[in-house]
Formats: C-alpha cells, structure tokens, sequence
C-alpha cells in the first residue's frame, strides 16, 4: 500500500481531526461547536491541502534543480468539477478523512456535498484538459497547465415551466475557493491596440508602442498524481488593471472614466464564452486569446530562462501542446518574442518556434473553425498581424516552389481567407507553426488528413500528422463515481486499487468472471443501487419518483444537432406510440424504460434550445399518460454538469453516441460508461469505433450510414430531395403528431421539425429506421440478463485502451519527448 504522499502529521485520524479543528478556528475564525457543512468542507479542503502544498512544493523543487524537458497544456477549458474528493483519493487520505469528520459529527458525503463545480468550460475539450492534467501527474510527467481563471464559468441551467432553457451567472468563487493559491508575485504585463512600427534596420524588428497594458496576475491549482507524490499546476490567469485607476479623471470629477479602463482590464477574464463548437468573432474573445497565451509564454520563457541556456536550445526544454486552436497566437507571440526582444533572425526564430508547438485538432465541423477578420487582429495586435503577413508570405512561396503555378492550391492553402473582411484561418496557422498535429480518434484523425489539412499533409508530409486517442482518467471515472465497483474489481483481481488504476489493462483479468454467477450477481446489484443513488439524486434535487426496475437509457452531452437528440427524442415519440397501440397483453412483454436527457444549449442556439423544450414536453405527456408510463418515462435533468455525470454514468445500462457518422470527433462519455459496465448505444463514428473493436461487435449496438456515405446522401437531399412520407414513414408519423400538437405548442416545434423536413443536414431520415431496429435490438437484449451483465462485465474489461494514462504517454514519448521524473 502505498503510503508516500501524506504529512508525517497527517498519516492519523487524530492528526486529521486536530488539522481540521485548527482551520475552523484560525483560517475560517470560527468555532467548531456550532459549524455547518459548508465549513466543514472548507476545514477539510484547508487541511488535505497543506498535505498537497508540501508535495506540490518538492514537485516544483525538483523540476527546478533536474531542469528536465516540461510541457506546457494551453487550454483556454479545464472542466475540472469538484476537488476535494479527487484529492482525498488521489492521497490515499479518504478513509481517515471520513473517519475523522465522522468523530468530529459530520458526514463525509455531506462535506463532499458542499463543493462547488469549477466548470472552466464547455464539454469534451475541456473536460479531456482535466482528465490529461490527472493523468500527467499520475504518471509523474513534468506537465503544467495553463488556462484563465474566469470569474463566472458555465452557466447555470434553469428549465422554465415551458421548457425553455435559461440561462444564470455561475458565481463559483463566491464562496471563496480553497484550491487556488493566488500569486500577486506572478504577474505580466500584456499590451493591446497601439502602433508597430518595423525598424527598418535590415533586420525583421519592429517596435509595438502604445495601446492599452492589462496585468495578468498567476492563481495556482495543485494538481495531484494518482498515489505518487508528484503534484503539477495549473496556473490560470487573471487580468487587473495596471494600475488601479485614472487619478486625473477621478480628481476632474469624471468618477465614471476614472474606472472605465480598469473595467475594461478586468472584464477580460470575467466569463467563460459558453459557445461550444461555433466561433463568433468577438473582440472580447479574441482579447482572452492573446491575454492568456502572451502570459504564459512570458511565464515559460522566465522559467526557460533561469536555466541559463541559449534562446536556441528553447525547443529542447519546453513543448508546448495548443488544445484546438484557441492558443494559436501563443505561436505569433513566440516569434515576435524571439524577432523583437531576442533579436533572432526570422529562420532561427521559426526553427524554433516550429520545433516547440504541437497543435491537436478537435473538430472538422466547418463552423468550429476559428477563423479571425484581419481588421479585427490588426486593430487589437498591429504586429501581431505583420508577423502573420509575413509567415504566410514565406509559406506561400515555398508552396508554390513545390507546387508551380498551382494558383487554386495557393487561395486554399493561405492563411487569409479572401472576402469582406478578410479573415486569418487559425487551424492552418496553427499547422504549420507546429511540429506535429494530431485528431483525438483514428477516424477523426484521418478526416482531418483527408479534408481540412489535405493540401498540407500533401505540401508537409504525412509524417507530421497523427492520432492520439483521447482517453479518461479512470481515478474520477471509476474509482471516485463508482466506489462499489472499483472495490469489486479490486478484491477479485487481488490487488490494491493502487496496482490497476495505474495500469486499467488489468481489468482485462475479469473477462472470465463473465461465467461466474457469484460475480455477476455482485456486478449486477451493485449497477442497481448505482441506478437507485441516482433515482434518489432525482428525488431530492427535483422531487420525481423514478422506477428503479427499467432499464436506463442516458443521453448526456452537450445540446447540438451533430449529437442528434433530436432522433433520440423522435425516437422515444416513437415508443411512445407504438406503446399507446398496443394490447394489454402485448405490453405484458415490454421492457419498462427510463430516458434520461442532460445538457446545455448554447444561450443562442436557437434549435438546440427547442430540442430540450420538446424533450421537457413530451416528458410531461408521457409521464402522465396511466396506459404507458409503467413501461415509458423520460426526464431532463437541468444543469448537466461533471458531479451529475458522475452519478448518472455508473447508473447506465445503455448510453447513446448517435452523431452523423463523421462528425464527433471522439467522444470522451462513451468510454466513461462503458468503463462503469453501461452498453452502448450508437453511431460508427469517433472513438465509438475504436471501443468496438476493443470490446466486440457484439457487445455494442451500431446503427446508421457509414462515413464515406454521407456527403452522397446530402448531395441527394439537396437535388434529389424525395418527400419523407415516402422515405421513412415511421418517421413521417412521429413528425406529423408533434405537428398536430400533441405535445402542446402545435406550432411552437415547427422550426426544429423541418431542420428534418428540409435539407435535413443531420440525415435523421436515413437513419431512423436502422436506429429503430437497434432500440429493438436492444430491448431484445435486455430480456436475457444473463447474457446482458456477460456484456456488461465483458465492455468495461476492456476498456483499458481509454485509460488517459496511455493518451498522455503517447503525447510525451510521441510528441513531446518529456520523460517522468520521480519525486522521492
Ligand atoms: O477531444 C475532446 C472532444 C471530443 O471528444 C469531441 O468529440 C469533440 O466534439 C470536442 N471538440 C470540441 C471542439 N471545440 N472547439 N473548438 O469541443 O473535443
């Protein structure tokens, strides 16, 4: 049992519970007698983090005396959730912890309770940021993040009686937060607007002068390895005024100028941008952007720099890994860095700037692309916008030296887009400023070869592109969501948790305990009470009954049309008629099914916010109606977030991943429920494809078009569009009752239906059938459920490819080429 990461002091109960009295009394200046949960969970979080503070401190100590190689995570999303009990078991802490606040009256779940999600962001890319943070650490890699610390993050989700999405402010720092150690030592100057002016001197300097400067000021977050000492951070940035206000104005008696600019500065890092898989163009955003990259960079040079080694070397101690192209300034700001401040001629510069990024690719959804309108960039970073002219000047000709005279490939493959405005592609920037690019699935990876970044793997080499399949860490996706499972597996492969949630291919080591009934009945009673801790969560957050001897079926993920709960939902209209339809002996052979639905709509997305009304409609119609609602229910959980994925994921039987094939890039849920035992439901299309081939065929449900189908079957839609009565008439008839109202609002769901009607984009009417077949196949499944838990058993055995240990080591021995270093 490892036993390394713990404070002398703290290794005892009574070590713990004196800790946590003298937090109460000094750092909360209360009394002990008369406390509530909510300071108990600051005593707590106080004390389990002076025992991170101390290895986060040797962490740092170390890398400082080795001066290893590091790398450097920019996302501008870490989607972290809660902390105190990640770090309670990332210690090896939690038993005693819980021990002792139950001496000192308190309930540990209760505690846990109390804390508040950091919800740094939108979905998949940010929660992977957290996930590959845990998993860093774990594995003992020399890896820091870098992000903002917003001061409002995802907004809250509310559900009108209607069924409409609102949305509030996340105020999730009002209670003030105990896992950040503000550093007002750390701090950097960032400038904006201004002029540049080149020098003119045969050299390419210029001199940027002017403009607004906005501090950005370090909070740092301890980032604590899986029973290892090594503790990382996460800094995250927050901007301020240079200085507190204009005195001129103010003693002018201008009170309101006198603290414009100051607003200004700090409104930068004021709110996480909620959009998911779509670009706006606004300054504000753009002003994060280069904020946040411009301070780490200055902050990962001071640190290269007390090293003592040349500017050259750079690339040898410092990668640095842009999570989708939101950081891709990081790559301008290097070279005007290294051009105007380090005087480098512009080949060594671009030596080395190409030498230290590397650049992963999210999405190839053509309206996630971040595209920049040049007067936009040339007003807020006039030099910015010069190196940009000038990189894709030079990139430009020596594309046209391999390839002469091809003026179509040129207009491709610049990095200004033609038009009104002109706009600089981020994703083709971020390309040829980076060592190496990769997609996060071998089928995305390829989609991006093939479409996108065509023209470049063709003009760079096919070398330089690859796949890195995301992961999970199975610390906060097993062991933390679902304890009885994790002690399950730990007792029958004989090991402490210690030995397989380092090395997730041991599961593999149950597969034969699918033919053990003693197994299997513990494997199946414990997805049961996950099923009833979350019926229980739905009982007391929204005061609804819901029957715990139905199947689960779960959709959770962010409100897009890509994602398709519209077909989910279509789906359960479906049922629901078939159900009205049927005798009272035919019923006697249904399955009773529960659905459930979470996820936020971006506040704009005017037809993903009408899918969730639809589903909160037809939730009430359904789970009201005495003929059917034994057999059908459906609920929509508000305010999807990482505490409620972890209750709702190890209570899943199905999960559903039905995107148009080619569109999700990964996918991160999918592997987080079939980790927990729940079957899957869904498209071949992301990582749902690598999951198959790891668990069988036979132990997924696969339905709809292909990939290299699908821009066939739009062309077809566009010039041949045939009427969708003829098409799919079981679909025709699900889209005609929602028309005819019988979910209230006749007229209400009109724009949402003839996304389907009309052009359909999404292909919901090619694949509607075969979906209804595999929800058949499924229900046909569930009856024998024997052979459901040998599935169940058999899909999370193998589920050790999607640990983000393995995806982590694959970025630092593939990409990065940084090694661990133990911290004794
Ligand atoms: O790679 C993490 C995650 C994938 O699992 C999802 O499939 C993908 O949709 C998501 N992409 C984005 C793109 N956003 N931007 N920009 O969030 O990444």
């Amino acid at each position: 049992v490892w036993k390394g990461a713990m404070r002398d002091v703290d290794t005892d109960v009574s070590s713990i519970t004196k800790s946590f009295v003298n937090h109460v009394q000094t750092s909360l200046a209360r009394q002990p007698y008369n406390l509530d949960n909510l300071g108990a969970y600051q005593a707590s979080a106080l004390s389990v983090r002076d025992n991170l503070l101390v290895n986060w401190n040797e962490t740092s100590l170390q890398y400082t005396r080795k001066a290893p190689k590091r790398a450097y995570y920019l996302s501008l999303e870490f989607l972290m959730g809660r902390t105190l009990d990640n770090a309670l078991l990332n210690l090896g802490l939690k038993d005693k912890y819980a021990e002792g606040v139950e001496k000192l009256g308190f309930s540990m779940e209760d505690i846990l309770d109390q804390e508040r999600d950091a919800a740094l962001g939108n979905g998949g890319l940010g929660r992977l940021a957290a996930c590959y943070l845990d998993s860093s650490a774990s594995a003992e890699l020399p890896v820091w993040g870098y992000g903002l610390r917003y001061k409002y993050g995802i907004f809250q989700q509310l559900i009108s009686p209607e069924g409409d999405q609102l949305e509030a402010p996340d105020p999730w720092l009002d209670n003030q937060n105990p896992w950040e150690l503000p550093r007002l030592d750390v701090a950097y100057e960032v400038r904006f607007y201004g002029q540049a002016e080149r020098l003119h001197d045969g050299t390419p300097r210029a001199q940027w002068t002017g403009g607004q400067e906005v501090l950005a000021v370090a909070y740092d977050v301890m980032i604590p390895g899986c029973y290892t000492k090594t503790t990382n951070n996460l800094r995250l940035w927050e901007s301020k005024p240079k200085r507190g206000f204009d005195l001129n104005s103010f003693n002018a008696g201008n009170y309101e100028g006198a603290v414009e600019s100051s607003n200004s500065a700090a409104a930068i890092t004021s709110v996480l941008y909620p959009n998911d898989h779509t670009t706006f163009g606004k300054e504000l955003r753009l002003k994060q952007q280069y904020f946040w990259t411009a301070a780490s960079l200055a902050d990962i040079l001071r640190r290269f720099k007390n090293i003592g080694k040349p500017i050259t070397q750079f690339p040898d101690y410092v990668a640095i890994q842009l999570n989708d192209t939101h950081p891709t300034l990081a790559i301008v700001e290097l070279m005007r860095i290294l051009l105007d401040e380090e005087d480098q001629p512009w080949a060594a510069a671009w030596q080395i700037v190409t030498n230290t990024f590397f650049y992963t690719n999210h999405t190839v959804l053509p309206e996630a692309l971040e595209k920049w309108p040049v007067p936009l960039l040339e007003h807020l970073l006039p030099r910015h916008m010069q190196i940009i002219y000038d990189i894709n000047m030079l990139f430009l000709q020596s594309v046209e030296k391999k390839f002469p005279g091809d003026r179509d490939r040129l207009g491709r493959m610049s990095l200004i887009e033609e038009g009104f405005p002109k706009q600089v592609r981020m994703a083709f920037l971020a390309c040829i400023g980076s060592r190496k690019v990769n997609g996060v699935a071998e089928l995305h990876s390829d989609l991006v070869k093939t479409t996108i970044l065509k023209d470049f793997v063709e003009f760079e080499g096919i070398s330089k592109f690859g796949n890195v399949t995301n992961g999970i860490t199975p610390r906060r996706w097993l062991d933390q969501c679902n304890p009885e499972l994790s002690a399950l597996i730990s007792r029958t492969l004989k090991v402490d948790k210690a030995v397989w949630l380092k090395d997730l291919s041991m599961l593999e080591k149950l597969l034969p305990r699918a033919e053990d009934k003693k197994f299997r009945d513990e494997w199946a009673a414990i997805k049961q009470r996950n099923k009833e801790r979350l019926a229980h969560h739905v009982q007391v957050t929204l005061g609804l009954t819901i029957n715990t001897n139905a199947m689960f079926d779960v959709q959770i993920k962010r409100l897009h049309e890509y994602k398709r709960q519209t077909l989910n939902i279509l789906g359960v209209i479906h049922r629901y008629l078939t159900l009205k339809s049927m005798s009272a002996e035919e019923k006697k052979k249904v399955n009773p099914r529960v659905v459930f639905f979470a996820g936020k709509a971006a506040p704009a997305y005017y037809i993903a916010k009408l899918t969730i009304r639809l589903i909160v409609n037809v939730a009430k119609v359904i789970n009201a109606d005495p003929d059917t609602k034994d057999l059908l229910s459906l609920y929509f959980l508000p305010d999807y977030s990482v505490s409620l994925a972890e209750v709702l994921i190890p209570a899943s039987d199905i999960s559903q991943h039905i995107s148009t094939a080619g569109t999700e890039a990964s996918g991160t849920s999918n592997m987080k429920f079939c980790l927990n035992g729940g079957l899957l439901l869904g498209t071949v299309d992301g990582a749902n494809i690598e999951i198959a081939e790891e668990v069988g065929e036979s132990n997924v449900f696969f339905f709809g078009h292909l990939t290299p189908a699908v821009e066939d079957l739009r062309y077809q839609h566009t010039y041949h569009p045939v009427p969708i009565e003829e098409k799919c008439p079981a679909l025709a008839h699900v889209l005609n009752q929602v028309s005819a109202g019988l979910f209230g609002d006749a007229h209400v769901y009109e724009p949402l239906l003839n996304t389907i009607r009309q052009g359909d984009h999404y292909l919901l009417s090619d694949d509607f059938d075969s979906y209804i077949a595999a929800l058949a196949m499924v229900d046909e499944a569930y009856l024998d459920r024997t052979e459901w838990v040998k599935k169940s058993i058999r899909t999370s055995a193998k589920m050790g490819k999607f640990s983000s240990d393995r995806a982590i080591m694959e970025y630092a021995e593939s990409y990065w080429n940084v090694e661990p270093q133990h911290v004794a």
